[in-house]
């Protein structure tokens, strides 16, 4: 059966699943679940992921939720083509570049946080957008130093695109939505125009999916 994605436009969680089934040329149906309008707390959506978050991934009777922990997935279940290297260090590098946006930059960004930076501490948009792109930013500049220490040649690992490409591009997309510039982030501008060629990752940008404003 096509496994079915749980996910939203705006979504950057969503964004790495999507690039990921289509790098692997996996099918796959998406159905939205609205965040703006609180659709993640529907009880037929909390039976599929009890953490009121996008995705989820059906694959025929598993129900798998956290980006990372589905991208495993597929890596383990379709191995070809490889979003992980070979050597074990350098698997251990790639995670470190996923976990750099998906543990430390991510959660403090998603809807929720927002919600309570404005609900308990007063935040407006404009205070709830700024502490957004400070995060981002400090994100930014981590992963413009791991890059020029390793400079892509062309992706993160070589000639392929894989896990650290799609996380990192996740983070690069969030800024985009977040309005982060990019200051003096040469091996970040490259990336981006490295991958954004790339269909997988042109096709499962926000600003691409049914329900995003027009650009
Ligand atoms: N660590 C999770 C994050 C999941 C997550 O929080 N997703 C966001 C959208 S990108 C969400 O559904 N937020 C709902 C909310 O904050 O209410 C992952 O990578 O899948």
């Amino acid at each position: 059966m096509t496994m079915k994605l749980f996910g939203f436009w705006r979504s950057i969680a969503t964004y790495r699943v999507r690039v990921a089934l289509r790098l692997k040329g996996i099918a796959f149906e998406e159905t939205s679940v609205d965040l703006l309008t609180g659709e993640q707390f529907a009880p037929a959506y909390a039976a599929i992921n009890q953490a009121h978050a996008v995705p989820s991934l059906v694959d025929n009777d598993l129900t798998l939720t956290q980006s990372l922990a589905i991208m495993e997935y597929l890596e383990e279940r379709y191995p070809t083509p490889a979003l992980l290297p070979e050597l074990l260090s350098d698997r251990a590098y790639v995670r470190a570049l996923a976990l750099g946006t998906i543990a430390d930059t991510h959660p403090l960004l998603v809807p929720r946080v927002r919600k309570q930076l404005a609900e308990r501490f007063g935040a407006n948009a404009e205070a709830s957008e700024d502490w957004a792109r400070h995060w981002l930013s400090i994100g930014l500049v981590s992963f413009e130093k791991a890059l020029a220490r390793r400079p892509p040649s062309p992706f993160v690992m070589g000639n392929e695109p894989g896990l650290a490409d799609i996380c990192i591009m996740s983070h690069l997309v969030a800024a985009q939505l977040f309005h982060a510039p990019l200051h003096d982030a040469p091996h970040l501008e490259a990336l981006r125009a490295t991958c954004s060629k790339v269909d997988a990752f042109a096709t499962s940008h926000p600003l691409k999916q049914p329900g995003a404003p027009a650009a």
